[in-house]
């Protein structure tokens, strides 16, 4: 029996993104990015749904602050919309963009609150998409570099804990890719794949030149992470030729091989290079020299997996299919498969090779079907079945000794879901859109009871 106890230090928090809960996006000198201008664009977002209320956050975060306290969360994450801090991508800082973010902090810390801010969660200036067409020039990593220097010069006395990039694959092989349905922002198809990995390649510049930026601009020290959703490998079961199989995959599967590799080791998998042949990136010289900066914590964003078994074929492997009825939750792609917590970090001590490394979870949560009760309530324990059976992995892993140090979990509210835009719910509160009326739902009272006994209840 176990009774999951968590260590005493572990952190408790959840997570958002500026264009998910804002709104508010013609205020307060912010101009568009990218995901105004797709989300605008007929056909791109499930029932044309835009971000420009979303949970209108921008003016309620006092109240939204009030409810993450009553939760007990003492770590926030939320991300900074470069369009509100350098509304052009270059040149002038707006500084109403930065008071808003000032504001928030402050009423974080008073609630002793610790945040945590990405400094890009997707929603890239239009103007860089116009200019040079953002992440397919290298120019992007360099005038990211500067919106980082413009934020932290500013905002690194109240904040210390900063993550350069969310998601690389989403914003680049997702956004730019010839087949991803739905597409995400900027949606511009590029013609061939090695165009694909030369935006994933420009957006690991801008974490490297992120990276220097950060520590060069911090005014005390600070910490500075990746956040990714490396694909993870799961062994259909845990014996050696399944578990060798599993990480033999992990080189290949998703876009491994080519981001977290290359972040974290300095060198793309050979593996992936082999694969790839002529579609592979072109790479300058001090390219990866600038990619691999040391990181002081790895943000692992993750909500599912792929099991992988053992074959005899020529690379040893085989990834298998979902059958139909495989259990999954509100997404196509949300089967549910509690073991990639503890196999994705896994996967970064041996397979990648830096077990030294800590880790932190900086998403992971579930979309379900939510619904307003007769009584008004959200009895969502679809959502808290998911919840608890990760925490059991994450669990796993810091009582095997893996450096697992905290959770965000995904998402304080319902929010703007990207191309699904309102109709998928991953909060623990519920947003009732028309009234922006806050509902927090049964799973936000088991994740409160979890933190506030410091275990899996
Ligand atoms: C992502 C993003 C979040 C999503 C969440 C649910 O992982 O896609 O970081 O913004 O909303 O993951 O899909």
């Amino acid at each position: 029996m176990t009774s999951y106890q968590f260590p005493e230090a572990f952190w408790w928090g959840s997570a958002t993104a500026s264009y998910q809960i804002e709104g508010a996006v013609n205020e307060g000198g912010r101009k568009p990015s990218v995901w105004d201008t797709f989300s605008a664009t007929p056909g791109r977002t499930l029932n044309g749904d835009t971000g420009a209320v979303a949970c209108d956050h921008y003016h309620r975060y006092e109240h939204d602050i009030d409810l993450m306290a009553q939760l007990g969360i003492q770590h926030y994450r939320f991300s900074i919309a470069w369009s509100r801090i350098i509304p052009d991508g270059r040149g002038t800082v707006n500084e109403q963009g930065i008071d808003f973010y000032k504001r928030l902090v402050d009423c974080l810390r008073d609630k002793g609150i610790t945040p945590h801010a990405t400094l890009f969660h997707w929603d890239s200036p239009q103007a860089l998409e116009e200019a040079y067409g953002s992440w397919q020039s290298r120019q992007m990593a360099i005038d990211y570099a500067d919106y980082v220097t413009a934020v932290v010069s500013r905002l690194g006395d109240r904040i210390t804990h900063w993550m350069t990039l969310n998601e690389i694959p989403c914003f680049t092989h997702w956004g730019y890719g010839v087949d991803s349905d739905p597409p995400h922002a900027p949606g511009t198809r590029v013609s061939s794949l090695k165009q694909v990995w030369q935006t994933s390649h420009h957006a690991l510049l801008a974490h490297g030149l992120g990276c220097q930026a950060i520590r060069a601009a911090s005014p005390v020290p600070c910490s500075v992470s990746l956040v990714d959703n490396f694909a993870v490998t799961v062994p259909i079961n845990e014996s050696p030729d399944h578990i060798e199989a599993a990480k033999k995959a992990f080189h290949t599967c998703g876009q491994n091989g080519g981001i977290i590799f290359p972040a974290l080791t300095g060198k793309y998998s050979p593996a992936l290079l082999e694969k790839l042949g002529e579609n592979a990136p072109d790479i300058q010289d001090g390219d990866l020299e600038t990619i691999h900066q040391p990181l002081d914590v790895l943000g692992f964003n993750v909500y599912f997996g792929d099991y992988v078994r053992a074959v005899d074929n020529e690379c040893g492997y085989e990834v298998i299919d979902f059958p139909e009825y495989y259990p999954k939750l509100n997404m196509p792609w949300l089967h549910i498969l509690p073991d990639c917590i503890y196999w994705g970090i896994r996967h970064i001590s041996e397979t990648v090779g830096r077990p030294d490394l800590p880790i932190v979870i900086t998403e992971n949560g579930c979309a379900v079907a939510d619904e307003l009760n007769s009584q008004g309530e959200v009895i969502d324990i679809d959502r808290i079945f998911y919840l608890r059976q990760h925490l059991r992995s994450a669990h796993r892993a810091i009582s095997e000794g893996y450096p697992l140090n905290g959770y965000f979990l995904w998402s304080l509210m319902d929010n703007f879901e990207w191309s699904y835009g309102y109709d998928r719910r991953f909060g623990l509160i519920y947003i009732d859109y028309p009234t922006q009326n806050r509902i927090p739902k049964a799973s936000f009272d088991w994740y409160r009871e979890c933190i506030r006994t410091n275990r899996v209840v």
